[in-house]
């Protein structure tokens, strides 16, 4: 088993941020989902304070956050705002590859440009290489001494708003997986274009754009680790960062819960607060049950890879439970609100439609049971 307790860093580290999502972020959610701009003045703070680099080692100038800090971070900037929660998160995905495979030069060269509050995208879904993540069609052909890139990426977070991608192209189309190969790319090099941005259901404060490689001429050290192991570089890179996505989903579920707890003790019906009716107080039981659970889960298997241990398909669990119990309590919470919590005026309808996405990025809830099926029949 393992300790739910936390350090003193953390529970210093989990305060500060829920006392800045309450002063900097809850007042400003709504208005930024409404106009689906991308919200600079909170994430320039969140820069200000290092948070937006959440694992880039203290050797690099990064804090250097192990994974249960990451996940509290992400959970109380997800009570705020998923959105934003799932911009800081993204940074942090891009880094794993950096970290996994990445030389001391190409960290230093990387987390540099993170540590001078830059933001970064994760580039490897494409519109044919979504659930097939080996499907990859971006090409990367050595010429000398670079790597020329060409392909489009899509559904890309902080696309138009990142110095800096990790990208995953193919050295060898005829290989499949086997050419996969990761780079770090500079949005500045020549031929890099940001596309189409979405206009999302939810998470609309997050920036989610197509990204182009037109001839794109990157020198061969920018190559992560060896021609070919792109694939697995993607894979150990998503098994640390799904259960972040596990820990927005906790933190935008709880919001929705607090928010219906409220709502229940004001709204009178049949003359009495309808928090008094058994009908309403099941359903906030259930959801508080259900939201332990997933937390739960989520530190679990933070706590594994925290401990070096195997973590992949306690990744994966801890991701489609958190995300499916996210959709359902918010729900559930627009269900308490009545009529109400289906007008804009209100906010749950927000949670419910930032909580959709949770079951479909960093790998669909059924892809999740594929890599949970595999390891359990292995
Ligand atoms: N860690 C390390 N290696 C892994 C791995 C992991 N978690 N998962 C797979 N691999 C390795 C396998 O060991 C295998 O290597 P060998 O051939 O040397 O044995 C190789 O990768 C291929 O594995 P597999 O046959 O399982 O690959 P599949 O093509 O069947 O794909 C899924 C596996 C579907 C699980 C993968 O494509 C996937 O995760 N897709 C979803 C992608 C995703 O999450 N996208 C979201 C967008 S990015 S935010």
């Amino acid at each position: 088993m393992f300790d739910m307790s936390l350090t003193e860093e953390q529970m210093i580290l989990q305060q500060n941020v829920r006392e800045f999502v309450q002063k900097k972020i809850t007042p400003v959610a709504n208005k930024y989902d409404q106009s689906g701009e991308f919200p600079w003045e909170v994430i320039n703070e969140l820069i200000a304070m290092d948070l937006h680099c959440m694992p880039v080692p203290v050797e690099y100038g990064g804090p250097g956050l192990d994974a249960v800090s990451c996940a509290l971070l992400a959970e109380e900037l997800g009570k705020g705002d998923a959105g934003i929660a799932t911009t800081i998160a993204a940074n942090g995905l891009t880094s794993y590859p950096v970290m996994l495979a990445g030389t001391p030069e190409q960290k230093k060269m990387y987390f540099d440009i993170l540590m001078q509050g830059k933001l970064a995208g994760f580039c490897l879904t494409e519109p044919n290489a979504g659930s097939d993540a080996g499907g990859v069609m971006t090409t990367a052909v050595r010429e000398g001494d670079e790597y020329v890139l060409n392909g489009t990426k899509c559904f890309i977070t902080n696309g138009g708003v990142a110095d800096v991608y990790t990208v995953f192209a193919n050295v060898d189309i005829k290989k499949g997986i086997r050419g996969l190969s990761a780079f770090i790319v500079e949005r500045s090099r020549e031929g890099v274009q940001v596309g189409q941005e979405e206009d999302k259901m939810g998470i609309r404060t997050s920036n989610t754009t197509e990204v182009i490689f037109k001839n794109v001429r990157v020198p061969a050290d920018h190559l992560l680790g060896r021609e070919g192991e792109g694939f697995k570089i993607a894979m150990q890179t998503l098994d640390v960062a799904r259960p972040m996505v596990g820990a927005i989903s906790v933190g935008l579920a709880q919001s929705a819960l607090d928010l219906a707890i409220n709502y229940s003790k004001e709204r009178r019906q049949f003359g009495k607060p309808i928090a008094s009716l058994q009908a309403i107080q099941f359903m906030l039981a259930d959801m508080a049950i259900q939201i332990e659970a997933a937390r739960s889960m989520v530190y679990r298997a933070c706590y594994l890879i925290d401990a070096k241990k195997p973590h992949g398909k306690e990744a994966a669990i801890a991701k489609v439970f958190a995300s499916d119990m996210a959709m359902q309590v918010t729900t559930d919470a627009v269900q308490v609100f009545g009529g109400y919590g289906y007008s804009r005026q209100y906010p749950v309808e927000k949670l419910m439609r930032d909580a959709k996405i949770m079951q479909i990025f960093e790998g669909t809830n059924q892809i999740q049971r594929v890599v949970i099926a595999g390891q359990i029949l292995r």
